[in-house]
């Protein structure tokens, strides 16, 4: 695009400087107006080339970490400079969730029968204090090895503990315990993130970013391209997604199956799993995406295989009819067939009858784990490829 206007640029320029008669002024301008039609022919084809897949889903349901997963596995992947640009973003989670389990341990020492256990050590309240004001600020200091020792002092306190059991109404990260156990490490002077701990950090997306990527490997000689857009999912980042809605090769829905017991960050008398069941109903019956495939990922799958042990599914109003069954890995598998079979249930129901032939498969994720998110990528693009194939008559 950019290129093109330049050379509009360019070529007035040189209409405005020379003296020709008219004629040939004319035949000069049909050449330009030619060739601008076939720069943007080629444009238009190159561009029919390019799969335009969407990731949606509510907030914190993993997109914005597939989304990195594939820039390391199908681009460069993040240079230092990038690396290094985390280490704010680190330190700011970790103040956020300190800050997050003090004021909520001080909340359930008022609010709670049985408040006693949630009271903190005398001797650590300061420190408390200290860091809670920290991570109410906008601008966070950096993490010094002082503060990070004072930080594992208060996270060990047994009511910060007893706090930490009750993530799930407290909007405590899932990232808390990733934070903590790294302490040491993301206050040392020099330090670097990892690949881990950019995965593992969390910045709440607004407006849309895109890449475009080819997946390497096997398919890399189909010469399949495609476009990801990757945008925010609380409530009021969502009218901004009605704008990519059109010419969606498929749509990569990410729900977070261990928030079933769990409050919106928006809205915190919401289940966050009733938000995604009805965003996932208002998504599939967009006109615009009665052609588009669908990919659903049932993500956080790690989190929800150790969940279901100690939280019953039928605490969430969707999942109310569960019955558990077996014990260890049986539950997990049977808890998880049930989720998927509620989507399942939900994407029939919602799909008219002419959309039904629109591809649509469900995958098991953890955007955390590499190899899977690689070993899932390579499955949607082999669904894509075939729904090509098929569109265009050869299968
Ligand atoms: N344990 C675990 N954490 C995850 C998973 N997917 C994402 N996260 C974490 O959840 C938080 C929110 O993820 P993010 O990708 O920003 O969600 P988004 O709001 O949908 O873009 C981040 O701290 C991620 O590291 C997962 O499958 N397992
Ligand atoms: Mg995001």
């Amino acid at each position: 695009m950019i290129s093109m206007l330049y050379f509009v640029v360019e070529s007035m320029g040189s209409f405005c400087s020379r003296q020709q008669p008219l004629n040939e002024v004319d035949s000069d301008e049909n050449k330009q107006a030619a060739k601008i039609d076939s720069r943007i022919a080629e444009e238009t084809k190159a561009e029919q080339h390019i799969h335009k897949l969407l990731l949606l889903g509510a907030g914190e349901s993993g997109k914005s970490t597939i989304f990195k997963q594939i820039r390391l596995l199908f681009q460069t992947g993040f240079d230092e400079a990038e690396l290094r640009s985390y280490t704010s973003v680190i330190h700011a989670n970790v103040y956020q969730t300190i800050k997050i389990l003090y004021d909520g341990a001080k909340e359930l020492a008022e609010n709670e029968p049985n408040s006693l256990k949630y009271v903190v050590r005398a001797d650590n309240k300061e420190i408390g204090e200290k860091l809670s004001e920290i991570g109410s600020r906008m601008d966070s200091p950096c993490l010094t090895k002082e503060i990070a020792k004072e930080i594992v002092t208060l996270w060990n306190d047994t009511a910060i503990q007893e706090t930490y059991s009750h993530g799930n109404i407290l909007q405590v990260p899932d990232c808390a315990q990733y934070f903590m156990e790294n302490l040491e490490r993301f206050s040392e002077v020099n330090y670097i993130p990892t690949k881990e701990d950019v995965l593992h950090a969390r910045v709440r997306t607004t407006g849309v970013v895109e890449i475009q990527f080819s997946p390497v490997g096997e398919s890399r000689k189909s010469g399949e391209v495609y476009r990801l857009y990757d945008v925010g999912g609380q409530r009021n980042e969502r009218r901004k997604w009605i704008h990519l809605f059109e010419g969606v090769t498929s749509v990569i829905f990410c729900a977070a199956i261990s928030e079933y017991d769990q409050m919106l960050f928006e809205d915190d008398t919401k289940n966050r799993m009733m938000e995604t069941k009805e965003l996932f109903e208002w998504v599939l019956k967009q006109s615009c995406f009665e052609k588009s495939s669908f990919m659903l990922f049932l993500n956080k799958f790690d989190i929800f295989e150790k969940k279901v042990h100690r939280v019953p599914l039928n605490v969430c109003e969707w999942f109310k009819d569960y019955q558990p069954m077996g014990s260890g890995k049986q539950e997990v598998e049977h808890a998880y067939e049930f989720v998927k079979k509620k989507f399942e249930e939900l994407y029939f129901q919602n799909s008219k009858p002419d959309c039904v032939d629109r591809a649509f498969k469900i995958y098991r994720t953890t955007a955390l784990d590499q190899k899977l998110v690689k070993k899932t990528f390579k499955l949607v693009d082999e669904t894509l490829r075939r729904r090509n194939l098929i569109e265009a008559g050869l299968l």
